[in-house]
């Protein structure tokens, strides 16, 4: 059997209200009809005083005053303003009966001697005025406005009315996306404070998606900032502030991706609402990791111009198995305001938050159907908000101050409220209580930032202990002494921290309980019945909010019980760390007077204001971490980088090899060339010679043919010349002969013919 509620000692507040309609009778005295006065209004005349005989001195108003406050019972409230004969009477009682009382007030300032004239003071009709917003949906925000039963609303419209919304401010929410395009969005919308890790680019506009609707975010904002009095939809806490979005969720997350989103846009954004965490189903241990802490750690260091980014992380709905803050790493860390919403309470009264929604699937931009703790760390995201308008030079621990100084201790069955050595009010169920934004801006304008965290460390304790099973127990004592505290200079508590390393075979049976040296007992670790996990708790740190304000020093115990069956369980080392500052027990507690004097409203009324130091100028640094989409990123970068630089050396390759193969070939073109030309020329020369020779030669043996062929030719023309000449003249010589011849012949023969002839004759 467990106890029923073993919750966590995280700084962890509620902001849910019950729903419960308590009419008060009237029967003390009866209300004459129809005038019923609302609660929270007062009666109040201005009456003017004829001074009796005598000199008209203050001194004689004043006793007038006085003697006419106690005939009539009304409260003296003095002189108005510089009118030194009118004074203000108020009726201080019950309210039912105001038609009682201002029916006695008129007989007495009528019939009183010295009663010049008087007024019952009405509302200023101006103000009230100003609050009827004509959003549809805001009559149904019963979280900002509950007549029905006061005090369990977060009290802001006494804040709005004095002008107080949000103005100047950055809410980021960290989510899976915000539709910033939807009319109640779109106006305090800010892109600067915006970004969408899951696809890298400023857009953190969410993505339709079938599965898993991607509408949180949008709601969260919603919720923040829904611009007011645009007749559409509802009123967000701190509706004069801007909104951006960080979209994370919507994809694998990894470490440094959350470590990114914690600290983007860190000058811009001033508070991240985180509605979500590790898996509270009751056998989760998990937490940010290694760069998510120490984002964290940035944050509240540089962020917000060194003021400290304020981290608002819901505590998850797990209260119905048995879960507990302390198992969240977020919840459980130093640096995050926890926001819880009491499971048991919701559950009863089945509360719905009114909000903006996103309108890509089938939404209207307006849903009553947001439930939950991460509805209610978006609320108070934006009740911080409104006290960094009041006061925006508060320090993330300033507002952990001012939460854990003004959070309203809040009774139910469930609750078991215990008063701390500084007279803080804890439940392991509620935290601190009720968040209430009047109380907060209240504290906010009249706070001082509290001294420089201090922090101590024990030494890591070796012990190898084993842990025995009920009704045994294991007890750990470390006495802090003031040498140690010395160095620091710690004074006060604020968290309380311890880092154990536990092996178990079955780690939700152990109980874990630290003792500060008040006595007050925190239950850092709860059982949790579900929880199988056979690895025990490898370095982790537990913490709690319920020793502070009380003094640092003295004796620490850390009791560990095992009420399973499965014994074998070894504490292996552990380690106490302190955080807190040098205030002292003293100075706590006249702060707190201050805070509850300021409750009045007189310094929200007024000009009044303390002056605010100007802040680091911080720049925003790039982060070099490695997500799966930096990666993506990366590598195409890479690759990008790497064609280009592919690119340009080739390029640079080809015009080289382009310039060197020109100039080679130029070279050898021109080397060619003139090899050519005097390979040429050579050539040519020998050619030339050559030719000539051969030419000449030719010539020369033409000429030598030429001149033997003439001369043969002249020899043969000459021959047959020769021959012709010598047949012509051989024929001709013989011709002549023979003619010659013949006529000798002829003449001889003739002569002798005739001479015969002759003789014979
Ligand atoms: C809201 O708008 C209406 C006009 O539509 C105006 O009369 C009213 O004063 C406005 N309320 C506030 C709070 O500004
Ligand atoms: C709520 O706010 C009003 C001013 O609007 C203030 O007078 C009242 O005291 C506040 N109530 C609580 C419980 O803080
Ligand atoms: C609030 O602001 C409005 C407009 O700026 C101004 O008229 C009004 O007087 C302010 N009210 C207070 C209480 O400061
Ligand atoms: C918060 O409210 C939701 C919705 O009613 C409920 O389911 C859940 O258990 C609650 N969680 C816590 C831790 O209060
Ligand atoms: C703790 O240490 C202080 C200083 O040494 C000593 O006075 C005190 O008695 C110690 N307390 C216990 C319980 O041992
Ligand atoms: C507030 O400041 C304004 C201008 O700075 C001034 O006019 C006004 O009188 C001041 N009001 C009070 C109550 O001091
Ligand atoms: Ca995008
Ligand atoms: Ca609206």
């Amino acid at each position: 059997m467990y106890p029923s509620f073993a919750f966590p000692a995280c700084l962890r507040l509620l902001v849910i209200w019950l729903v419960h309609v308590s009419r008060l009778s009237c029967d003390a005295c009866p209300s004459p009809g129809g005038d019923t006065p609302r609660s929270g209004e007062e009666l109040t005349w201005a009456v003017h005083l004829n001074p009796p005989h005598g000199p008209e001195t203050a001194e004689a108003l004043d006793a007038l005053a006085d003697e006419l406050s106690q005939s009539s019972g009304l409260e003296n409230r003095g002189v108005i303003g510089e009118l030194k004969d009118h004074y203000l009477f108020a009726y201080v009682g019950d309210a039912r009966c105001h038609g009682d009382a201002r029916r006695k007030a008129h007989t007495l300032f009528t019939e009183h001697g010295h009663v010049r004239w008087y007024s019952e003071q009405k509302l200023l009709k101006r103000s009230k005025r100003s609050l009827h917003f004509n959003d549809p949906k805001y009559p149904q925000q019963w979280h900002l406005h509950n007549s029905d039963s006061p005090g369990m609303d977060i009290n802001v419209t006494g804040v709005w009315e004095r002008n107080v919304t949000g103005v100047g401010v950055t809410v980021v929410v960290v989510d899976d996306g915000v539709q910033h395009t939807i009319q109640d969005i779109q106006p305090n919308y800010s892109p600067e404070g915006s970004y969408d890790l899951n696809s890298n680019d400023p857009d953190p506009m969410p993505h339709p998606d079938g599965g898993s609707d991607n509408h949180h975010g949008t709601r969260c904002a919603g919720e923040i900032a829904a611009v007011s009095n645009n007749s559409f939809c509802a009123v967000g806490v701190a509706y004069g502030s801007r909104i951006a979005g960080i979209r994370v969720l919507d994809g694998p997350l990894t470490d440094s991706m959350e470590a990114i989103a914690f600290n983007k846009h860190y000058q811009i954004n001033d508070i991240y609402s985180c509605s979500w965490g590790p898996d509270d189903d009751g056998r989760t241990v998990d937490g940010p990791h290694q760069l998510g802490k120490a984002a964290l750690q940035h944050g509240v260091i540089a962020g917000r111009k060194g003021f400290g980014s304020i981290f608002v992380v819901a505590s998850g709905n797990g209260g119905q198995y048995n879960d507990n803050c302390n198992y969240d790493g977020y919840a459980n860390s130093i640096y995050t305001v926890t926001i819880g919403n009491g499971t048991l309470l919701l559950r009863r009264f089945n509360i719905f938050y009114v909000t903006s929604d996103w309108d890509l699937q089938k939404g209207t931009g307006c849903t009553e159907g947001h439930t939950g703790t991460s509805a209610a760390a978006p609320i108070a995201a934006g009740m911080i908000a409104l006290m960094l308008q009041v006061r925006p030079c508060l320090t993330w621990r300033d507002v952990q101050h001012i939460v854990v100084f003004t959070a309203i201790r809040y009774e139910d069955n469930f609750a078991a409220w215990e008063t701390n050595g500084a007279g803080f009010s804890h439940s392991h169920q509620h935290g601190f209580g009720l968040l209430n934004a009047w109380k907060l801006t209240n504290a906010a304008k009249v706070w001082e930032s509290v001294p420089y965290l201090a922090s101590y460390g024990s030494p890591a304790f070796k012990e190898k202990r084993s842990i025995p099973l009920v009704p045994g127990r294991l007890e750990l004592n470390w006495n802090v002494t003031s040498s140690d505290l010395q160095l620091s200079g710690m004074k006060t508590l604020e968290h309380v921290a311890v880092t154990v390393t536990i092996t178990h075979p079955r780690r939700g049976s152990l109980e874990i309980r630290l003792f500060c040296p008040s006595g007050i007992s925190s239950l850092i670790g709860a059982r949790r019945s579900i929880d199988m996990d056979p690895s025990g708790y490898m370095d982790w740190t537990f913490s709690t909010v319920r020793c502070w304000g009380e003094s640092a020093e003295g004796v620490y115990k850390l009791l560990v019980t095992d009420s399973g069956d499965l014994s074998g369980g070894v504490l292996n080392q552990w380690q106490l760390t302190l955080y807190g500052s040098s205030w002292t027990p003293m100075e706590v507690a006249e702060r707190r007077r201050l805070v509850e004097d300021a409750q009045g409203g007189q310094y929200l009324n007024s000009n009044f204001s303390l002056p605010c130091p100007p802040g680091l100028q911080i720049s925003e640094q790039e982060q070099y971490t490695i997500t799966s989409n930096t990666l993506r990123v990366r590598c195409v970068c890479v690759i990008l980088c790497y064609t280009v630089l592919y690119c340009v050396i080739l390029c640079v390759c080809v015009i080289l090899c382009y310039t060197v193969c020109v100039c080679y070939t130029v070279c050898v073109c021109v080397l060619y060339c003139v090899c050519d030309c005097v390979i040429l020329c050579v050539l040519y020369t020998v050619c030339v010679l050559y030719c000539v020779c051969v030419i000449l030669c030719y010539t020369v043996l033409y000429c030598v043919c030429d001149c033997v062929i003439l001369c043969v030719c002249v020899i043969l023309c000459v021959c047959v010349c020769y021959t012709v000449c010598v047949t012509v003249l051989y024929c001709v010589c013989y011709t002549v002969v023979c003619v010659i011849l013949c006529v000798c012949y002829t003449v001889c023969v003739t002569v002798l013919y005739c001479v015969c002839v002759i003789l014979w004759v």
